[in-house]
């Protein structure tokens, strides 16, 4: 009984003597920025004229120490017209971003946060979701990313929320941190950030103390890594390529939350290394999500004074340098089996130019029959999100969505990036999460 109570005390003791090893952070070494290169190309080179990924890039760079003026210049224009003039139709997590995006390092950007009221707005769209979820039985207006994001936000930038909210809300049974059966990393990590700060808030006595709540929180807090770390794949990523920077960031911060022996951080970073050189980060939100992370950085760094050190200088920044793409091998054919599943199964044999997105077979399909293929998108900042195949069409409210496979087994891309293959199965499936 004795030793059972003073063993986890000497623990304690040594573990707050070295401070280094409260967050375990593995980070590229400065002589290995070269290999964040392609990462940075991406983010800076591409043309930012729609969706939030302006503000996901300029988030990211800035977390990292790198200011690049003309993206920031176009951020602001973006949050200025989204603010005045399309508010009710930016998503409650888009607008957390937007706040983390202006308030990240203290900057002057800052005072446009309350300049537009925009944390108050916030208040009220997280109310709206969780009205949603009321009306709708436990389905948000968007998601538990999004949810995540919000929690985030108003915590890190003195919003009010109800911790007694988040502890109703964010239990790790909870169906919205799942898409079918497949628990999300990238939703579990974002929760994970938001649990953190919101406990840390509880300890700093900046939301009235409820030792319950903490209590609760920490307990959903290891659950919720519990369930990341089970995601982790053998080569070191964690969920999947584009979970996985998230992830680390969500593990930095919860090291208390398991063992060493648990997690070779070292593992996943050389992995994501990999992935970059091979181009796997070719969309400027994925190389926005992973970058923090390879650099120490977590969202709960963002309105710390001592965060945002320059880090341009160790980059050669220009933008006129020339993109690395794969040559299209342009004068080829391929055929697929493109299907699309509803209750029925329909499918043709479509040939498209070999180098084509999943994308271009859908338009092909639909040009040879409008009927079973017709479908319409919506440009996104990750690209075309797929809404209606049919002119049946996805609901939030009911949790369908027309899912992407590629021999029965779900793509990690949409439909604008997969690049399609010779004799592939594709399909597009009417599927609930
Ligand atoms: C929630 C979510 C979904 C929900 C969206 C509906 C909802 N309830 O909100 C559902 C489950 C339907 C979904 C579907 C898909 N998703 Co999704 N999704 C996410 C998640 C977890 C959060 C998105 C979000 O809200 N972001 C915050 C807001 C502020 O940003 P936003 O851009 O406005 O968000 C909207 C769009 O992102 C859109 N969306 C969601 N997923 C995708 C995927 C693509 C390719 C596009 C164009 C748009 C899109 O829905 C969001 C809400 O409106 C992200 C995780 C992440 N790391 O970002 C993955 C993520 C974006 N999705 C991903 C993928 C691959 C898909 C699918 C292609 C999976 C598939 N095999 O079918 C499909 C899209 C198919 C289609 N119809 O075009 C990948 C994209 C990776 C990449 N390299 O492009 C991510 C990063 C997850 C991952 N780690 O693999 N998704
Ligand atoms: C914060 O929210 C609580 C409950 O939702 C409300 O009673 C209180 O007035 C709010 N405070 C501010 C400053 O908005
Ligand atoms: C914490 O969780 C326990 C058990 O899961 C529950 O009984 C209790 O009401 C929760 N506390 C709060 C403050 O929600
Ligand atoms: C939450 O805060 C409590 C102190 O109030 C602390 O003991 C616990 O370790 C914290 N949990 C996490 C996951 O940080
Ligand atoms: C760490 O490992 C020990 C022994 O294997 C185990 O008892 C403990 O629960 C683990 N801790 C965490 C946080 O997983
Ligand atoms: C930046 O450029 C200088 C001179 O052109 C070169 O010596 C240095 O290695 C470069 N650094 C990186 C990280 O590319
Ligand atoms: C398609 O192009 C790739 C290289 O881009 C090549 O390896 C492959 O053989 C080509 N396939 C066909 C069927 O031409
Ligand atoms: C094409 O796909 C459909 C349904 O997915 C399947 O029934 C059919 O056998 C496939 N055709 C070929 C040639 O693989
Ligand atoms: C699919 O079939 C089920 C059972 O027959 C039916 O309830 C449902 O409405 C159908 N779905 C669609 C989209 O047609
Ligand atoms: C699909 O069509 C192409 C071109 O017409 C043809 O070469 C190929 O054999 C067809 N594939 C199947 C499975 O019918
Ligand atoms: C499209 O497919 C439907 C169902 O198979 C068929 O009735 C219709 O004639 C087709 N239209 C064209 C233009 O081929």
């Amino acid at each position: 009984m004795r030793q059972s109570q003073q063993l986890p005390l000497v623990g304690l003791l040594l573990f707050s003597l070295i401070p280094s090893q409260l967050c375990e952070i593995c980070e590229v070494s400065e002589e290995n920025y070269i290999r964040l290169k392609p990462l940075l190309n991406t983010m800076i080179q591409s043309n930012y004229n729609r969706g939030t990924s302006a503000v996901n890039v300029v988030l990211s760079l800035k977390l990292v120490g790198i200011q690049i003026q003309t993206l920031m210049k176009k951020m602001i224009q973006q949050i200025k017209y989204n603010v005045k003039s399309r508010l009710s139709d930016v998503s409650s997590g888009e607008l957390a971003l937007i706040i983390l995006a202006l308030g990240v390092c203290h900057n002057p950007e800052e005072n446009l946060i309350y300049d537009y009221h925009l944390i108050d707005k916030l208040e009220n769209k997280f109310q709206a979701e969780i009205e949603n979820m009321e009306a709708h039985n436990g389905t948000p207006l968007t998601n538990y990313y999004q949810l995540s994001l919000d929690v985030l936000a108003l915590c890190l930038f003195n919003g009010n929320y109800s911790t007694a909210e988040v502890v109703n809300h964010f239990t790790p049974e909870n169906k919205n941190y799942y898409f079918g059966s497949q628990f999300s990393v990238d939703t579990g990590a974002m929760a994970v950030l938001a649990l953190t700060c919101v406990n840390r808030s509880l300890i700093n006595g900046q939301v009235k103390a409820d030792e319950g709540n903490s209590k609760n929180i920490s307990i959903y807090i290891k659950s919720l890594v519990e369930k990341i770390l089970s995601e982790k794949k053998e080569n070191g990523l964690i969920g999947n390529t584009f979970s996985t920077g998230e992830a680390m960031q969500a593990l930095f911060v919860s090291s208390d939350y398991y063992n060493e022996s648990d997690w070779n951080c070292q593992q996943t970073l050389n992995t994501v290394l990999t992935e970059i050189s091979q181009g796997a980060f070719s969309n400027p939100n994925t190389a926005a999500q992973v970058l923090p992370a390879l650099m120490g950085k977590t969202f709960l760094d963002i309105n710390k004074d001592s965060s945002c050190v320059s880090a341009s200088g160790n980059f050669n920044i220009s933008s006129d340098e020339p993109v690395t793409v794969t040559p299209p091998d342009s004068q080829s054919y391929i055929s697929v089996n493109y299907s699309v599943r509803i209750n029925e199964t329909y499918f043709a044999n479509v040939t498209v130019l070999n180098g084509s997105v999943f994308l271009r077979v859908m338009e092909k399909a639909q040009k040879m029959n409008d009927t079973i293929f017709g479908f319409t998108m919506e440009e996104r900042s990750w690209g075309p999100y797929i809404t209606c195949i049919q002119g049946l069409c996805a609901n939030n409210n009911d949790r369908t969505y027309w899912e992407l496979l590629s021999g029965g087994e779900p793509l990690s891309q949409g439909a604008g990036s997969y690049v399609v293959h010779n004799g592939e199965n594709l399909e597009v499936r009417w599927s609930k999460y």
